[in-house]
């Protein structure tokens, strides 16, 4: 059974124009499997830490702001090649060159509103897992159709 899983996080402007159901939908189709969920307003120092690599980019204080200005709905998802997958899914970080068809292509205008947040890479996803999710919040458990999704 994979264990490669992936940090995804709708940022404040997804939650507020009501795409929450959107996009967990377009990962559950997929075929992805869900393994943390919970929503939260993030502190500043949860923001900072998040985006550490960041900081010294001059956009650094208004991202941070930004995501802790409401809920955000945190969530780790499973399954085999999800890290890269879901960054195809999420689509180019700039909305405007967004592929149609990709979550920010399809629902996003601007860089500093780009609805969605996801790791780009094996260890960042661990990073951010762990800084967002405690290990008895995360799920094990086998979807019913496990072997219609995958074959490993
Ligand atoms: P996140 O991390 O939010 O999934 O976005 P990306 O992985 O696609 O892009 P990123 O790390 O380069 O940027 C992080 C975050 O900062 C915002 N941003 C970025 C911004 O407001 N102005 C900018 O000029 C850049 C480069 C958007 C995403």
């Amino acid at each position: 059974m994979t264990k490669e899983r992936t940090f995804i996080a709708i940022k404040p402007d997804g939650v507020q124009r009501g795409y929450v159901s959107e996009i967990i939908g377009r990962f559950e189709k997929k075929g992805f499997k869900l393994v943390g969920l919970k929503q939260l307003i993030p502190s500043k120092e949860l923001a900072q830490n998040h985006y550490g690599v960041h900081r010294e980019r001059p956009f650094f204080g208004d991202l941070v702001d930004f995501i802790s200005s409401g809920p955000v709905v945190a969530m780790v998802w499973e399954g085999k090649g999800v890290i890269l997958s879901a960054r195809k899914l999420i689509g180019a970080t700039k909305p405007l060159e967004a592929e149609p068809g990709t979550i920010r292509g399809d629902l996003a205008i601007d860089i500093g509103r780009n609805i969605i947040h996801g790791s780009d890479g094996e260890d960042t996803a661990k990073f951010e897992i762990d800084l967002w999710f405690n290990e008895e919040e995360l799920c094990e458990w086998q979807t019913s159709d496990s072997k219609w999704r995958s074959e490993n």
